[in-house]
């Protein structure tokens, strides 16, 4: 089609015609494409002699202008009845009863809530919580702990360490918390009362032990702290954590090499049917394990052992959960299926407090 007003005229029947956003970019593209029908008839203007080719351009290029507006506006209108369409389609009706609500949904980590446990029971106790980083020195982990130089624990198949930095020096994965309770000493004077609750992360992986696990150890530095202390502190703890109104505990001698003595400690239990009791029994479990402080350890921090003495224990928090909750395996609790989250997860508002009852 060679004249203007007539393809003006084809063009704007094809732009009203189209039902659709995609129908009108064909239109487009077949009328301002590069190969489209206004684009052709401006490649004629080459074989016009320079009179006719001025006044034929303004007349194409004021049919493109009209085209483009016809394009523009038809597109305005499409994607309108589109939106249209689809609120027709995408009705909610907002008298429906409310799904469970976020809050409902949404649940704490077993070992969110056993941490917020432990805290309010040694808060009450009068310990402060001490923190400190992951990722730790080797002064910090292992030798100010008293760790002899090539003690089991430092080797690889048992620690993460990283690649050696500028000076040479290896930094690591801390093993336990104990390097809270080392830098809490070379930053504060005594009297110390400190638990250290968070990460920790050993090569170890079975029904039991995963890479990354959690602890809490707790730090008494006084000038008269002493084992009737400690024995006296522990018990108070699992009465108040197990929820029972008294339980009997049993000290074993045993050796870690930043306590002297060191012992492991069990509470009794009971296994009948299979499931796990507190306070009652004639069975035995090992739960934590303590000890008063080296003297080493003391003088690597910068204390005088002849002033001041302390105590201290461990204990695996992940594993306190599951004798608590009766989770028969560990490694769910960081595959984050929320179908287990859902089973063993706590409300959010059921925040533990020794007045409201821990776990109730
Ligand atoms: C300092 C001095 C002493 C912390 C202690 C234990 C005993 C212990 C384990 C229990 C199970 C770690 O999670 S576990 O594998 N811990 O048995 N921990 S005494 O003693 C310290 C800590 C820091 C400066």
């Amino acid at each position: 089609m060679t004249d203007p007003a007539a393809l003006e005229s084809s063009l704007l029947a094809d732009i009203a015609a189209a039902t659709s956003e995609e129908a009108l970019e064909a239109v487009r593209v077949a009328a301002l494409g590069k190969k489209g029908s206004l684009s052709a008839l401006l490649a004629t203007l080459g074989t016009m002699a320079p009179e006719e080719r001025k006044s034929f351009g303004a007349a194409v290029n004021a049919v493109k202008d009209r085209v483009a507006e016809a394009l523009s506006a038809r597109k305005a209108v499409l994607k309108d009845a589109a939106l249209d369409a689809r609120l027709a389609t995408e009705r909610l009706d907002v008298t429906l009863p409310a799904r469970e609500s976020g809050i409902e949904a949404g649940r704490i980590h077993p070992i969110s809530q056993v941490m917020d446990e432990l805290t309010a029971i040694f808060a009450d106790l009068g310990f402060a919580v001490a923190e400190g980083p992951d990722i730790e020195s080797d002064d910090l982990n292992f030798t100010r702990l008293n760790f002899p130089p090539h003690h089991p624990a430092r080797e690889m198949h048992d620690t993460f360490f990283f690649a050696p930095d500028a000076k040479g020096e290896r930094k690591l994965l801390r093993t336990h918390t104990s390097p809270v309770q080392v830098r809490t000493m070379l930053s504060q004077k005594p009297p110390i009362r400190v638990i250290c609750p968070g990460r920790t992360y050993r090569c170890d992986s079975d029904q039991t032990h995963t890479p990354m696990f959690h602890q809490v150890e707790g730090l008494v530095i006084d000038r008269s702290a002493n084992l009737g202390q400690l024995k006296w502190v522990l018990k108070e703890f699992c009465r108040a954590f197990f929820e029972v109104a008294d339980v009997r505990m049993r000290f074993r001698p045993s050796f870690f090499p930043f306590t002297e003595p060191s012992m492991e400690v069990d509470i009794q239990c009971s296994r009948r049917g299979g499931e796990i009791r507190f306070g009652e029994g004639e069975d035995w479990l090992e739960i934590l394990g303590c000890g008063m402080v080296h003297p080493n350890v003391l003088r690597n921090c910068g204390l005088n052992p002849d002033e001041v003495q302390g105590y201290a224990w461990g204990m695996g928090i992940d594993r306190i959960a599951m004798l608590k909750y009766g989770m028969p395996d560990l490694r769910p609790f960081f595959e984050a299926d929320i179908r287990w989250l859902k089973h063993y997860g706590f409300r959010p508002l059921d925040l533990p407090s020794l007045a409201g009852g821990l776990s109730a």
